[in-house]
């Protein structure tokens, strides 16, 4: 009797497995019994993190490579070596109050499809890769999805590696070499996917509000992430009279007020955040010296965009003038909206109906290692609700039956692909 693979289906079981023994490593416990996880890029937890999952890519018998940037890439072979693989992954690395899903999901996914075809025999033409990138979420080493950017060609290797973290400037290039992950694979890579397809929690409230199992992603916004550094006088808070104050910290609260108010403005699609801000010498009875703080700005319109990103500039610039502080302003992040392929889009559609799941095509609010891959091959996302729709927040949550469904999709998607 011969296997219909489209007949194939994961192990929910073996998938909720990993996904938990991999967020136990850096494991946030919240009071209301939500867990998630902390393992932010190069540290010893991501180390840690690595480890697992590059173990179970090798004891499910797969080539694994390293590269420069410490990409890793595990190789199911397909029966005919002349042709380019298909790829999937994510990435593993997390923000500080990360979930267990985000980014996890997708490499997790990849390898239990892989299990379920190695269980069931099957060998498609073209190899199957799954892949986790470096720092996607660009929580020390500034931009996001840096390892996938540096894979596709979009930053130069020894550039990357002299990065320095925000937190204790390290040395990027140091950093890996400590965890062991240096690897000697090339970047960019010397040949890339016949295609890339990417499972990742929708991150948002669309696809729970609509009740609808799968996202089939059309794309990834624009991202812009700033960082401005005010510079003002320190002085005591009791005896300086307000006429005399050149206070940082008053420049940034207007700028991040102002942030939310471009953003109300604007409407649509438009978003703005202030999410790190580090005061000198952060002190009570201190009027700050200095203030360091970032923005990050998004639009699926990219015109509307660059309005959002010029208006904050320049308003910025105006309330340091006013309050004779000086400005510096360094851009860490510029990405333009990235539309995916077309067909791949239908393929995730398709295949979602066929399996008998919900479907609808939306756009990704959230960056991902996609919107790098999209650069050189044909890519899609697939993306699954997330409840509450909370993400980088330790109760990211989503139902077990939606975790199936998705990497179900991910496997039919693949096959498909590789066949
Ligand atoms: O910033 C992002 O959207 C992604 O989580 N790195
Ligand atoms: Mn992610
Ligand atoms: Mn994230």
């Amino acid at each position: 009797m011969t296997l219909d693979v489209t007949d194939l289906r994961i192990s929910l079981p073996r998938l909720i497995e990993r996904i938990e023994a991999l967020g136990n490593v850096g494991r946030v416990d919240g009071p209301k019994g939500e867990w998630g996880c902390a393992r932010l890029a190069l540290t010893d937890a991501d180390r840690d993190g690595r480890d697992l999952v590059t173990t179970w890519m090798a004891d499910l018998g797969l080539e694994v490579t390293i590269d420069g940037v410490g990409n890793a890439v595990a190789t199911y072979a397909g029966s005919d070596p002349s042709m380019a693989p298909v790829m999937t992954g994510s990435h593993i690395d997390t923000v500080r109050t990360g979930g267990r899903f985000d980014g996890n999901l997708g490499v997790l996914g990849g390898l239990e499809v892989v299990e379920t075809l190695a269980r069931a025999g099957v060998r498609p033409r073209r190899a199957i890769q799954v892949a986790f990138f470096t720092d996607e979420e660009g929580s020390r080493f500034h931009p996001d999805m840096l390892g996938s950017l540096v894979y596709v060609g979009g930053l130069a290797l020894e550039e990357a590696l002299d990065m320095r973290a925000h937190d204790n400037d390290a040395r990027l290039g140091d950093e890996l070499a400590r965890i062991g992950y240096a690897g000697s694979m090339p970047c960019p890579a010397a040949t890339f996917p016949h295609a890339y397809i990417e499972l990742h929690i929708e991150q948002g409230p669309v696809l729970e509000a609509e009740g609808i199992t799968i996202g089939a992603v059309t794309g990834v916004q624009g991202i812009y992430w700033n960082e401005f550094t005010i510079t003002g006088q320190s002085a005591h808070a009791g005896t300086t009279p307000m006429r005399m104050r050149k206070d940082p910290m008053v420049v940034a609260a207007q700028i991040t007020t102002e942030a939310r108010a471009i953003a109300t403005r604007l409407g649509g699609a438009q978003v703005a955040t202030v999410g790190r801000l580090d005061v000198f010498p952060d002190l009570t009875n201190v009027v700050p010296a200095r203030v360091t703080f970032t923005t990050d700005m998004r639009n699926t319109d990219g015109l509307k965009l660059d309005e959002a990103d010029q208006a904050i500039k320049a308003f910025a610039a105006r309330m340091a003038a006013d309050e004779g502080c000086e400005m510096t302003m360094t851009p860490l992040a510029h990405f333009e909206p990235v539309e995916f392929n077309p067909l791949m889009i239908d393929l995730v559609e398709a295949t979602s109906k066929r399996l008998g799941y919900s479907v609808r095509r939306m756009p990704s609010g959230a960056g991902h290692d996609a919107q790098m891959l999209a650069r050189v091959c044909p890519t899609a996302m697939i993306f699954v609700p997330s409840i509450n729709g909370l993400s980088h927040n330790i109760a990211e949550d989503t139902a077990p039956s939606d975790l199936e469904a998705g990497a179900n999709v991910l496997l039919q998607t693949l096959l498909h692909l590789a066949s």
